[in-house]
């Protein structure tokens, strides 16, 4: 069993600043889950574009409201607690956050928690190491 808490996380390296977002990553792939889990803030006022063509990603919102546009098509859905969406397709998407926006995010394959946005606003799929690296993972960050 792993219990985390977003006050653990606050301030360490599992915790991501961005210009638009910040992102408690409560679990990554060292959890060997399968799936990463975050709490992403979309800050207020702000407008973020991604394409993760290397990742399947679903987003549940539990606070704020704001809207996702998808490129491909120009479709606009508003977006408020109680809203999910998948990027069943690596969609290609722009978040605007109209207030502070809770959003719960599910990564599958796991991010590692070292992924930066590349220009393209995806993350690159970093590797596996030995399986002999992966029993020196610390559990516990
Ligand atoms: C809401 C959303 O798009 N979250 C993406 C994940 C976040 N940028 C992160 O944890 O890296």
């Amino acid at each position: 069993m792993i219990v985390r808490k977003l006050d653990q996380i606050r301030g360490t390296e599992r915790e991501v600043k961005a210009k638009t977002w910040i992102s408690a990553r409560l679990f990554v792939r060292d959890d060997r889950m399968g799936f990463s889990l975050h709490e992403t803030t979309m800050l207020a006022g702000t407008e973020t574009r991604m394409h993760y063509k290397n990742h399947l990603e679903a987003v549940y919102c539990v606070g704020g409201k704001g809207s996702i546009e998808v490129i491909a098509t120009g479709e606009v859905f508003q977006i408020s607690d109680g809203t999910a969406y998948a990027l069943d397709k690596h969609d290609e998407h722009i978040l605007r956050a109209e207030t502070d926006m809770r959003m719960i995010c599910v990564f599958n394959p796991p991010v590692t928690g070292q992924e930066v946005h590349d220009e393209t606003g995806a993350y690159p799929l970093i590797p596996e190491t030995t399986e002999a690296s992966k029993t020196t993972e610390n559990r516990s960050a």
